[in-house]
């Protein structure tokens, strides 16, 4: 998701020169394969978006897959970037890296400083694991490595598998797969007390851009990407059922996990760089929506040919 957003900006973008690597296109274990491919490129920056990640349902599900697969990757890519002498990288960290009870809005410095939120721990530990290899790098080889911490990020090429996807993709699918089906219930997960901050895939992609600049350096690290400001569960998948157009019921399963209360991130240090979210929550549901359609109707149309 990310991805797309991200190389749609660059492309845009006469600063910067962009080789793009898909994530399918070699074998992120093989230290050898990536090795190979950032010397034959030899970039002067590097922005890992690579690594398995997803909702809830997903960290309970796939503890073991979720670590292993975010440790071993970064793993790889940073011993290629020490290899071919990489200074600049941006890393992608996780809002869930925090401690689950901790001031609000999470600043920087609160992380390390308790416990982690028992439904997404293992996936939590690797990426602590990649902001702690961002530290040690900028520490020992002086270079300019950044992991960037964005809120519970949405879009257009979310995931909107229920077995998989965050809240936004799932509850999309299920929406709208009531109003088209004529169901009058839909289950949604939890209480609907906890909040979340909700970000859409494009201000990512531009605070990401931003931290390629210059000025954004070893000092910068780590760096929350919040949208700056939250919604309660509840209240999100009533706007949800409204840019669906599903006006049945809702029901509140609670047998499943609500998650950490509450996450919410300082991003005081990115505004004063000059960022600031330009899509709103109601915006960005819509513009997810409509991709969501669009994207049907392609499956559709190829399963149809
Ligand atoms: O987005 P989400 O799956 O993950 O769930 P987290 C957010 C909240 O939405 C939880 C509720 O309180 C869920 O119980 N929810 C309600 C639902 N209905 C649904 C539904 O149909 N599907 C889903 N998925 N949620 C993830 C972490 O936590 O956040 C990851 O597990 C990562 O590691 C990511 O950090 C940003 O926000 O709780």
């Amino acid at each position: 998701m990310l991805g797309h957003a991200l190389v749609a900006q660059l492309r845009n973008n006469p600063d910067h020169q962009v080789i793009l690597v898909q994530q399918d296109r070699l074998d992120w274990y093989s230290f050898k394969q990536v090795t190979a491919l950032m010397t034959q490129y030899a970039p002067s920056t590097l922005v890992c978006l690579l690594g398995k990640s997803g909702g809830i349902a997903l960290n309970q599900a796939a503890p073991a897959d979720l670590m292993l697969d975010n440790l071993l990757i970064v793993l790889n890519v940073m011993r290629a970037c020490q290899r071919v002498n990489i200074q600049k990288a941006v890393f992608l960290g996780s809002s869930c890296m925090y401690p689950s009870h901790t001031l609000q809005p999470m600043h920087e410095r609160l992380l390390f400083s308790g416990y982690l939120e028992p439904t997404s721990q293992s996936y939590a530990v690797a990426k602590l694991a990649l902001l702690q290899l961002c530290e040690a790098f900028n520490q020992q080889y002086g270079t300019h490595f950044i992991c960037a911490i964005p809120s519970s990020m949405y879009g257009p090429h979310d995931d909107f598998d229920q077995k998989s996807a965050h809240v936004v993709g799932a509850l999309i699918n299920k929406f709208h797969h009531a109003q088209v089906n004529q169901v009058s219930q839909v289950t949604v997960w939890g209480s609907g007390l906890p909040s979340r901050e909700l970000i859409y895939v494009d201000d990512v992609a531009r605070a990401i851009i931003r931290c390629l600049a210059k000025d954004v350096s070893a000092k910068n690290n780590p760096i929350n990407v919040g949208y700056g400001g939250d919604i309660s569960i509840k209240a999100l998948a009533e706007m949800i059922a409204k840019t669906v157009g599903f006006s049945g019921q809702m029901l509140w399963d609670r047998s499943q996990s609500d998650g950490v209360s509450q996450k919410r991130l300082d991003n005081s240090q990115l505004t004063s760089l000059g960022w600031s979210a330009q899509i709103s929550v109601e915006q960005g549901l819509e513009l997810t929506y409509q991709w969501y359609l669009y994207a049907s109707a392609e499956a559709h149309d190829q399963i149809s040919v």
